[in-house]
């Protein structure tokens, strides 16, 4: 018997949101993240497994092979860069949108056309600093791990760099989107190497993911 294929998942929207794409294909997990603290979860499947890690350490796991597959947000891809990972499917999942966003007090338009230095707070500091150098603006990015919302209230930043979805946290916090970055949704990630290793037993699996996003799947599992 050859070993499990494993799938690298993060908990919360990326788990809820992948699991109806298996489920059309009859696996099931034995076991809800949510409900139970361990890290590797079996499926109805003898050859299938999910491993329960940070969204941002998916990527992290697939390209060093402890995942064949996993499912990554399109900013943890950029962040993390890609190496080692075949990117073959956009699942249209975790959707949402990587925004510029400052208190609603705060002229952005007007910093920008003064050529102003903006300090910016982000999780995702490649990507801000890659969008703003596309504008030709200068930034001190402020590294941050969560939260991101509370720095231009406290005068940490004048602005942040995060993901909205319904944008009620901004509101919640006072501040306004002021710039789009990019659309962001989830993509099934492979493992360049296995990918060839072991095509025999992965093919089925993309297969899987490949019909069940064509069949619109992906709809009726969104929760959120
Ligand atoms: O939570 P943790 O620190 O462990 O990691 P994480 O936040 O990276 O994981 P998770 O599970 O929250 O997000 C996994 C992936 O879901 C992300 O990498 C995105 O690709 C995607 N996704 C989709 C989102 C959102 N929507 C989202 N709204 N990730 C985060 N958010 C956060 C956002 O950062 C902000 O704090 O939700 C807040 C805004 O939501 P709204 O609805 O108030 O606008
Ligand atoms: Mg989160």
């Amino acid at each position: 018997m050859s070993d499990p294929l494993t799938i690298a998942l993060s908990k919360g929207r990326i788990f809820e949101e992948t699991m109806p794409f298996l489920a059309a294909a009859g696996i099931v997990p034995l076991e809800r993240p949510e409900h139970s603290r361990k890290l590797v979860i079996k499926t109805n499947h003898p050859d299938i497994r999910f491993i329960i890690v940070r969204a941002s350490d998916v990527p992290t796991y697939v390209q060093h092979g402890a995942a064949d597959l996993g499912v990554a947000g399109l900013d943890v891809l950029v962040e993390h860069g890609g190496e080692g990972l075949y990117q073959p499917l956009d699942l249209q999942i975790a959707q949402c949108r990587m925004m510029v966003a400052a208190h609603r007090d705060f002229d952005y338009a007007g910093a920008v056309r003064q050529g102003t230095r903006l300090r910016v707070a982000t999780k995702y500091v490649k990507i801000a600093r890659e969008h703003f150098a596309a504008k030709q603006m200068h930034v001190d990015l402020i590294k941050l791990y969560g939260s991101m919302e509370l720095a231009p209230i406290v005068g940490l930043a004048d602005v942040i760099v995060d993901l909205v979805s319904t944008g009620s946290t901004l509101k919640a916090n006072h501040l306004v989107p002021v710039e789009a970055i990019m659309e962001v949704s989830s993509r099934l990630i492979v493992n360049q190497v296995a990918f060839k290793l072991k095509r025999a037993e992965i093919m089925p699996v993309m297969d899987i993911f490949r019909q069940a996003v064509s069949n619109g799947l992906n709809m009726k599992g969104q929760n959120g």
